[in-house]
This record gives structure tokens, sequence and C-alpha cells, in this order.
């Protein structure tokens, strides 16, 4: 993918608009996100054992007010219930995490069946609903075990990543046709290990860099396991969270700083992925941190380009930088949490800058371009069909008196990020689908329940779900396939 700059190169949605954009292709899946710690609670139940996030959300003061996914939304016995909301939305596709404690919960040996018993309920009723599952096998529910024994920095854990895998596939690859390996694996390694605002909370760059080769190198293994355990008719992908990279200025140290943030957040799963390499310049910027010649080992470039079927992107916003030196005077933003580590090795020097515009509740910027450059550039460089994994907005939502959640500011982002997509499809990117996140308001990681990300609001203390008015906008363009529907943004 390459970096593009604002000023110069980015594709606006006016210049690719095309009167039929609201039409997507048939067969086109619709649907929504969710993760397994994010919304199944019963943490204690049918033999799970604690993940690093169950550490962590009870380790005090890592988790916004101290919440932790113990019931979350409690989805693990509200299931039908929930895919029954599914259907009324006219969903297409459900995409959701297994967790791996549920299943194989010291991260090694045999399954729990019960653990399984769930995954088998919930694809049965999505499919008695004509909902299509996407099941993601690691969504950052690490088994504290495995943590313990030295977690993703150690080689071994990718091992261990590719017999859950086969696992799962065996047990559950009858009704369920996709895959995707890890969900955005830049989190896992970055903020769980160099800047520690996630799971399981480490500050070392180098072993950032570390868990980041051996995530790559479970993944590879991983679709190893899964081809050799599913019909050949499955799709096996992987979720990367590839940051839309605009430099502040042309300056040549801006360029630099974009550079470098590509270079360590995307080509660092894409080269890899897709071309069997790690970037010269990756391994020049990161040889102070960590000795790659001794951490990538014969053969494993071969396991992890595996081909795959299919690549999903989840999008938020883009991620405008500058040097350091060149910010002296500017404002700075982040947007990953609080902490004084980084959560990009070997990038100290690189600044980071609010996007122009809107924001939502996280204070991310709101710029649609940047998911239909993404996907044209992704469509360009490696022709493999499209998802779109994640994209969606957290917004400050009431409920008013009549007991209705208007959230006008959600139906414009999803409508903007939607219309983004066709203007990719219209550019020649084959995008097979949309994910919305998230189907319904969840733990929030570190924000804890704080950010409500839902199509469907949540009441906490009730567990009472509510469709928002932007399930009802979605739903009505999932019936039309289309954008331009009766429902205006309300
Ligand atoms: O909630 C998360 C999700 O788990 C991974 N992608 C981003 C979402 C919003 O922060």
């Amino acid at each position: 993918m390459t970096v593009t700059d604002p000023h110069t190169t980015a594709t606006s949605s006016a210049d690719l608009a095309d009167p039929a954009r609201s039409a997507f292709p048939p067969g086109f899946a619709w649907g929504a996100a969710t993760a397994a710690y994010q919304i199944e609670g019963a943490h204690a139940e049918d033999g799970r054992t604690p993940s690093i996030w169950d550490t962590f959300s009870h380790t005090p003061g890592k988790v916004a007010n101290g919440d932790t996914g113990d019931t979350a939304v409690d989805h693990y016995h509200r299931f039908r219930e929930d895919v029954r909301m599914m259907a009324d939305l006219g969903l297409t596709s459900y995409r959701f995490s297994l967790s791996w404690p549920r299943i194989q919960p010291t991260g090694r040996g045999p399954a729990v069946e019960r653990g399984l018993d769930f995954y088998r309920a919930l694809t049965d009723e999505l499919l008695a609903n004509g909902i299509t599952p996407a099941a993601t096998l690691y969504h950052w529910d690490l088994p504290q075990e495995l943590e313990d024994a030295g977690g993703w920095p150690q080689r071994e854990t990718a091992y261990r990543f590719a017999e859950y895998a086969a696992i799962a596939a065996e047990a559950l690859g009858d009704r369920i046709g996709t895959w995707i390996t890890l969900n955005e694996p830049w989190c896992s390694a970055y903020l769980g290990y160099a800047s520690g605002v996630h799971a399981p909370g480490r500050t070392d760059p180098g072993d950032s860099l570390r868990a980041a080769h051996h995530l790559n190198l479970g993944h590879g293994l991983a679709v190893g396991a899964l081809r050799a355990a599913l019909p050949a008719t499955a799709q096996v992908a992987v979720s990367l969270n590839l940051h839309a990279v605009r430099p502040h200025s042309s300056h040549p140290d801006d360029l630099d700083a974009a550079r470098r943030i590509e270079a360590v957040g995307n080509r660092v799963w894409t080269s890899p992925i897709f071309k069997g390499r790690y970037d010269d310049d990756l391994i020049a910027d990161t040889a102070h941190l960590v000795d790659w010649d001794t951490l990538v080992q014969p053969g494993d470039l071969a396991e992890i380009s595996r081909p795959l079927d299919l690549l999903g992107l989840n999008y938020y916003n883009p991620t405008l930088v500058s040097s350091a030196e060149n910010a002296k005077n500017l404002p700075r933003h982040d947007g990953h949490g609080d902490s004084s580590h980084s959560p990009w090795p070997g990038a100290d020097d690189v600044a980071f800058h609010l996007a122009p515009g809107e924001v939502t509740a996280m204070n991310w910027p709101i710029d649609p371009t940047g998911l239909s450059d993404s996907l044209i550039g992704l469509h360009r460089e490696f022709g493999l069909p499209l998802l779109v994994t994640e994209n969606g907005a957290a917004f400050e939502d009431t409920v008013s008196e009549d007991g209705t959640v208007h959230d006008p500011e959600r139906t414009a982002y999803i409508k903007g990020h939607l219309g983004a997509v066709a203007d990719a499809i219209t550019a020649g990117a084959d995008v097979r689908g949309y994910y919305c996140w998230s189907l319904m308001d969840n733990f929030e990681w570190a924000y804890g329940y704080e950010k409500r990300f839902g199509l469907v609001h949540v009441d906490y203390d009730t567990l009472v779900r509510t469709p928002k008015t932007s399930a009802r906008w979605y739903s009505e363009a999932i019936r039309t396939n289309s954008l331009e529907h009766g429902i205006a943004p309300q």
C-alpha cells in the first residue's frame, strides 16, 4: 500500500462518485461484527479459564471504572435473542470471534466440548436464520497460561495457536465457511507489548516486534492447519487494521515519518503475508530493538506467505504524521490511549496529529476517503478479494424518554463509509462485504463500557437491547441494497 499525501493525492468521494454508487454487487455480505471477550461474559463457565484480558481487566487501574468482561453483555446466555435481533435487522452475515480459553483453556492439549458446543449452537442458530457465520480465531484473548509461558514474544505461542486453529476447524468446519486467523495483530503486538494499554500490559519495544513476527508465524501456521481441516470451499483470511498514513506536509522528513509508520504499522504484516519478506527499511528502522536474523528462522516466511482467499481491512480513521522536529509548534494526537510508552517501535521521532474535520467520541477523525484509498491501494497492490471486516464509530448516545436512541452521527458515519466502499468498487476493487463494528454496545477494552460502538444500544443494568436509529437505517440499506433509500440519516 502506498502512502498518500492529503494535500496532493488523496482520493475524494466526490472524485469517484458514480450515480449508481449505491448499488452493491450481488452476494455482497451485509454484516456486523463482535468479539468474544467484548460480548460473551460467562467468564468462568463450562470450563473457560482466564485469558490475558481477564487478568488485565482485573488489575486495578488498567481499565476505565474497573470494568471487566466477566458478564459483558451476557451474549453467552442470550445468543438466541441476539441472533433473532440480527435476523430482524436483515444481516446476511455475522462476524464473531471464538474464545480460545473457552475451547482450549490452557492453550494446550485437548478441547473442551462444552466450549465448542456453544459455537455449534450459535452457528446453527445463525444458519437457521439465513445468516452466514464468519469466525475469527484470535481477537486478543490469549489463554493466561500461554502468557505466563512468555506470550506472543515466544515462538512457541505460534505453534500453540496453530494447534487451536486445527481443533476449531475440525469441530466447526462443517458449518463455518469463512475463517479469519487474527484480528488486528498491530493491537496485539504493539498495544499489548509496547505501549501496554492493552493486555498483557507489557512495555518492551523489542518484545513487541518479537510478538509481531510470532503473530505472523502463528497466522501462517494456522492457515496451513485450517486448509488441512476445512473443505476446499472454505475461505481463509486475516483482518488487519492497516493505517491510511498521511504525511502532514511534503517536507522530506514528514514523508520519511509516513514511510516509517507505514513500514512498522502496515508492511510488517502485508510484506511477509503477501510477499514472503520483511522489508529492508523496517529491518533498518528497528535493528537496534531486535535481531531479525535470529528472530526469523529458515522456513518462517514460506509459512507466513501461504495464499489467502480474502483480506479483511478494519478501518476507522486516517493517521496523520510528521517528523517530531517539524511538529514542534503543532498540536499532537495519538488516539491509542494514555501511555508514556509508544505503540510504534523504532518510530520515536515521528509525531502524530489530529486529521482535520469532525471526530467521534474516541477523538478519532472522520474521513471515509481513508477507506476508499486503502481499499483501492490494497486492490492494486495485492489483487485479492477484500472484506471490510470492521468499520464504525462511538458516539455519546443518549436514550430518549420514549426509549429510542437517536444516533444520526453514527448513521452519517456508516453511510459515508459505505459510500467509500462503493467508490472503491467503482474504481475496480473486489470488495465482497462490509461488517459494521459493532452489532451492539460492548466492552471497549481499556475504555470499559464508556464507549458505545453498537448499532444496538445495551442498557448495562438490565442488559436490554434496543436498536438505535442507525440500526434502522442500516437495515433499510441492506433491504434495498442501496444507500439512497427513503430513511434519511436522522
Ligand atoms: O472494539 C474494537 C475491536 O475489538 C477491534 N477494532 C477496533 C474496535 C473499536 O476500538
